[in-house]
């Protein structure tokens, strides 16, 4: 596959710094010989640049960043465009808020290719606070609300070219939602797989669900990867730890998923903090499910193959 890395070191929508460092932490990692050594052809686009900041208001005044956030999305939404031209783009976070971007910019080209587009978040928190609901003011919020074309960005955000169809979003390992998320949530029909579902019925078949409606509608699957999805056990290096996330195979478990899928093509991986993390311990697991997301597997065929004698 041609995959094309795109750094997006925003951390004004995270309540706290060090998410810019984000893409450096993932580059250390070695995120680029490990898609080689799996086959893959990749070009490094470098670094997102902010966008011109406009002064701008608004009548919540937790918000936080708005101006900047804004203009960062609209940088991010032209690249994730152009990135997504016969290519798999992977952004390298960046607090969540660039995903504001990166949904908006592959939606547009979905449209353009007259395919549904489907999205995939892994996260411990659902990401969908409007402008308005917002307590805490930090704009990695509210970027999937954003996405779906819920109302109140406009004027405050770019026009979304697209919004995504909410019947057409997958939630994964929600832990944490807020009273407003879940009321948006509930009216928008958004698929939620908490963990509690997790836990009672496994990922594998949650997933598998999931994964059956997008090949059947010819999809195309944007993956939003938050490092809070993971137990904070094993992933320390994130801002927002939630007890009781993702373990490490059922993380692994749906990056292989994923991959024997053949649907993934667009990738966030977000929310990673070098300044918060151990020895690069969490850049590098969030590498290591990349790699299992773009091929890599135990046995070199899926185990679902295995037939015959035992
Ligand atoms: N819902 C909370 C808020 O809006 C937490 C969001 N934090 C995240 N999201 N890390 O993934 O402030
Ligand atoms: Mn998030
Ligand atoms: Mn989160
Ligand atoms: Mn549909």
């Amino acid at each position: 596959m041609r995959c094309k890395i795109v750094g997006v070191p925003v951390q004004d929508g995270a309540g706290r710094m060090g998410c810019d460092m984000g893409p450096s932490a993932l580059r250390a990692a070695g995120l680029v010989a490990t898609l080689e050594a799996l086959g893959h052809t990749v070009e490094d686009c470098g670094q997102v640049q902010r966008g011109i900041v406009q002064p701008q208001s608004h009548s919540n005044t937790a918000l936080k960043a708005l101006p900047e956030i804004s203009a960062w999305i609209a940088a991010i939404a032209s690249k994730a465009y152009e990135a997504s031209h016969e290519a798999m783009p992977i952004f390298l976070g960046g607090d969540h808020s660039i995903s504001a971007g990166t949904l908006s910019g592959v939606a547009r080209r979905a449209a353009e290719m007259a395919r549904p587009l489907f999205v995939l978040w892994l996260d411990a928190h659902p990401d969908f606070h409007t402008l308005e609901t917002t307590a805490s003011g930090n704009l990695h919020g509210v970027p999937l609300a954003y996405a779906c074309g819920l109302p109140g960005f406009s004027g405050c955000f770019p026009d979304l070219p697209v919004a995504i169809d909410p019947l057409h979003v997958c939630t994964l390992g929600l832990r944490s939602i807020d009273p407003a998320e879940r009321r948006a949530l509930n009216e928008t029909g958004v698929t939620i797989h908490d963990m509690r579902a997790i836990d009672e019925y496994g990922i594998a078949p949650l997933l598998r669900g999931f994964i059956e409606r997008v090949a059947n509608a010819n999809g195309m699957l944007h993956v939003s990867l938050d490092v809070d999805f993971l137990e904070p056990s094993i992933a320390p290096g994130v801002g927002t730890t939630v007890p009781g996330g993702a373990t490490f195979r059922e993380a692994h478990l749906a990056m292989e998923m994923l991959c024997d899928s053949g649907l993934v093509t667009s990738l966030d991986l977000v929310e990673l903090n070098p300044f918060l993390d151990e020895r690069g311990r969490t850049a590098s697991l969030m590498v290591d499910l990349t790699a299992s997301l773009m091929g890599r597997r135990i046995m070199d065929r899926p185990t679902h193959s295995y037939s015959g004698s035992h």
